[in-house]
């Protein structure tokens, strides 16, 4: 149950609010609404951080994070994520919130947060950064936008009470109206391909990526693959996205390799970072988000210091441009595009923007040079990105490998990657086509058990994703390609997940109007036998229910 929130500081009630803000004001509307409230409204001059919502505290809820690698999982206000602090020295401050403060003090959900009979979710994130968080014994929603000034009105980021019913059907509710109020619209192809990443991480070669082509090339009826993308590896550095290592043919031939056999082509880029050893950084220095004047370093990765394009800079955008069309004209129509939370991250910019502002400026960019090709957000800020992308990958990596962990912040592993697209599932078709990472089904080089493996297949099937197989394909032999064909024979359908706010890592997803008919898929993320819908179902598998 929802006890009546406050807005703006006061209990909750319908009515028109002006309120001068220390640099700044504000204007807003608050709706009664079937369920609850809806808030609209505008700010100007210098608003910083605004309270807009105020609850007390549920004992347990659903928390979201800010990009496709952070979970969405149950939490109490008491839930702690001590992981965080190693990873915001290691590797990035700016990798879990553009706020890395806020995040490191206690549970921070970002855009929505949920439980049993309510929801408080933002619908948009087009300025500010909204988010909730636990203080004291309230859970409190706040819209930051941070140091920006502006001179014209910006649109509040509306926020939607809900109240009264499951917290799976409120998760429903709040994905019809976000993706109304960002003029979502789905992409009618579903993808199926190949992903080279999880076999040969960033060791592929040519040679690997020829086997697995003629591999899928000579046997279609078991790999019925759309699209053939080669991941991280090809490349001569972070940044250098057109010029392939040796070993490879120019990205042309690349492409044309793979459409030659009849696939899509699809590559992986970094389109907003930067190496510190990249001719991309060597050239153009001042193209960085930049702190003091310099540089600043966004993140940690392949043994280097990663910069963050400024994506407000006219001359990044132009080359953001040239980059994508240059990649559409050597023939490739799928882009996954990762590490994408890079262009968000606080710091200086051409551009008197936030940083979220900054962030879609350049995926503006980005979506209007990739024209009708599929766009795969990666490692991006989710709400930012509604309506700029055709799929988008909603949990952290998966890995040739289980691995129960305590908390969702740390990977990679299978694990937490299907759960987190179980959680999120209420975001497909509502915001994008959500990608639940690849499908490992080899039962050599890997750690995963089979029934790890099959569960985790059907469940990307049953849930509607994207199927995209990362394995090498010489490894698959007659029960592999029979569980990728149950995988894909199960898609189609309008699926939804049971179970979110459940404390025994047991789900339902139930699909109906699809090929196969209406089916249940009883989910065992656990490690002890649980009984799921009635049907026992062994530690981390699935159970197949008519
Ligand atoms: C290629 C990979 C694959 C993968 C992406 C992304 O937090 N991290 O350190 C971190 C590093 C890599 C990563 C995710 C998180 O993987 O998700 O599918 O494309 O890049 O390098």
């Amino acid at each position: 149950m929802t006890p009546k929130p406050h807005l703006f500081g006061r209990p909750a009630r319908a009515g028109r609010l002006l309120r001068r803000l220390e640099k700044g004001r504000l204007e807003a509307v608050v709706e009664r609404t079937a369920g609850g409230y809806l808030v609209t409204g505008a700010v100007a001059g210098r608003p910083g951080r605004v309270e807009v919502f105020r609850c007390p505290a549920p004992a347990a809820f659903l928390l979201n994070n800010w990009q496709s690698w952070g979970p969405m999982e149950r939490v109490a206000p008491s839930t702690r994520f001590p992981e965080l602090e190693a990873i915001v020295r290691d590797y990035s401050p700016y990798l879990f919130s553009p706020l890395p403060d806020a995040l490191l003090r206690g549970p921070v959900s970002d855009y929505f947060a949920a439980w049993d009979g309510g929801l408080a979710g933002f619908l948009a994130s087009r300025a500010g950064h909204p988010f909730f968080a636990v203080e004291g014994p309230d859970l409190v929603g706040w819209i930051d936008w941070f140091d920006a000034e502006f001179a014209a009105p910006v649109p509040l980021e509306p926020l939607a009470v809900l109240a009264g019913g499951a917290v799976e059907d409120l998760l429903e509710a709040y994905g019809r109206l976000a993706n109304r109020e960002n003029r979502v619209r789905v992409n009618a192809w579903n993808p199926v391909g190949w992903c080279s990443w999880y076999h040969y991480f960033g060791k592929l070669g040519w040679p690997d990526v020829l086997e697995n082509l003629e591999a899928a090339a000579a046997d279609r009826a078991s790999f019925p693959f759309d699209v053939f993308q080669v991941d991280d590896g090809y490349e001569t550095d972070i940044g250098d996205w057109l010029s392939a290592k040796p070993g490879y043919p120019a990205l042309d031939g690349l492409a044309g390799a793979v459409r030659e056999r009849g696939f899509r082509a699809g590559i992986w880029a970094a389109p907003f970072s930067a190496a510190e050893t990249s001719e991309l950084f060597a050239r153009h220095p001042g193209w960085m988000v930049a702190e003091g004047g310099r540089p600043k370093p966004c993140y940690r990765g392949w043994g280097r210091t990663i910069y963050a394009l400024d994506t407000t800079h006219p001359e990044v955008k132009e080359w953001l441009h040239a980059t994508v069309t240059a990649l559409r004209r050597a023939g490739f129509s799928y882009l996954k595009l990762d590490f994408l939370f890079a262009a968000a991250m606080p710091g200086e910019r051409r551009g008197r923007v936030t940083p979220v502002q900054a962030y879609r400026e350049g995926m503006r960019v980005v979506r209007r040079a990739a024209g009708r090709d599929f766009v795969l957000g990666c490692g991006a800020p989710l709400l930012p990105s509604a309506g700029l992308v055709d799929g988008m990958r909603v949990g952290e990596d998966t890995a040739p490998h289980w691995k129960t962990r305590p908390s969702g912040f740390q990977g990679p592993n299978a694990y937490f990657a299907l759960k987190n697209a179980l959680m999120r599932q209420f975001m497909h078709r509502a915001l994008w086509l959500n990608d639940p990472d690849c499908l490992l089904l080899r039962d050599r080089e890997t750690e995963l058990e089979a029934g790890e493996r099959e569960l985790y297949a059907l469940a990307a099937g049953a849930l509607d994703n994207l199927v995209v197989v990362s394995d090498r394909l010489a490894l698959l032999g007659p029960s592999e390609k029979g569980l990728l064909r149950r995988a894909l024979g199960s898609r189609g359908g309008r699926a939804r997940v049971e179970g979110l706010l459940g404390e025994a890592d047991n789900f339902v997803v139930s699909s109906r109007g699809g090929p196969a008919g209406a089916f249940r898929l009883a989910v065992n993320l656990s490690d002890r036998e649980a009984f799921v819908a009635g049907a026992a179902v062994a530690p981390r598998s699935g159970a197949l229910l008519r």
